[in-house]
């Protein structure tokens, strides 16, 4: 069975029943002048994870993982985007450089094209932070028999955060790889894995991205 060396210690996994999750990797959060810049944030510390994740994603691929990519937002209409997110967030559902900000079917709602999902890889529309909240995602999983799952995108500490946590919840072991997660803020960041791994690994266990690759190469 691969085993990765991580924080707090080896995490072992079967290829067989391990997803590699993609959180969030939309052009509304990653692209210069888009939604993620205009509110003063630097996307810089989130488009560092691009290279590495497309390696991982190569990687994960070539040993038969199953991919699952996730995108944030919400119907046209805004009817499933609760008054409490949409008053703490009045940018949702105006217009942006790239369309309607993290409305679904428009350009920034999409997946940048370097993680582009292959055919056949599940795309789980999600209108909270966290991916299993009011999304299929936990019977796409139990029909694959996934046990385990490796967490990648943005944002660490938010969307990344939140998915680890409902998974632990629920029983999935989880990896979440450094160098494949980001936040605007590199407080955040820092903080955000190390409260993955506290406490013995209180919600999962975290690695980066070489040390799986050449885990799901031997
Ligand atoms: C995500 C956010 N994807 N930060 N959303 O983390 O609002």
């Amino acid at each position: 069975m691969p085993t990765v060396e991580a924080d707090p210690g080896p995490f072992s996994f079967a290829p067989e029943s391990t997803a590699l999750l993609v959180i969030d990797m939309q052009r509304d959060f990653l692209l210069p002048g888009g939604f993620g810049e205009s509110l003063g944030n630097d996307v810089a510390q989130l488009r560092c994870t691009i290279e590495p994740l497309t390696a991982l994603l190569a990687a994960g691929r070539a040993a038969g993982l199953k991919i699952i990519h996730t995108r944030e937002g919400h119907l046209p209409d805004l009817s499933d985007c609760p008054p409490a997110k949409l008053r703490r967030g009045p940018m949702i559902g105006k217009e942006g450089r790239f369309g309607r900000i993290l409305i679904r079917g428009e350009y920034g709602h999409d997946i940048i094209d370097e993680l582009r999902p292959e055919a056949g890889e599940p795309v789980v529309d999600k209108p909270g932070k966290g991916a299993f909240y009011a999304t299929d995602l936990s019977k796409i999983l139990d029909n694959d028999g996934i046990k385990s799952l490796i967490v990648t995108g943005v944002t660490t500490e938010v969307c990344v955060h939140t998915t680890v946590r409902e998974a632990n919840d629920r029983g999935y072991e989880c990896l979440v790889i450094k160098d494949c997660v980001g936040s605007y803020f590199p407080e955040f960041q820092r903080v955000g894995l190390r409260m993955i791994a506290a406490q013995g690994g209180i919600f999962g266990w975290v690695a980066d991205s070489p040390a799986v690759i050449a885990a799901l190469q031997e």
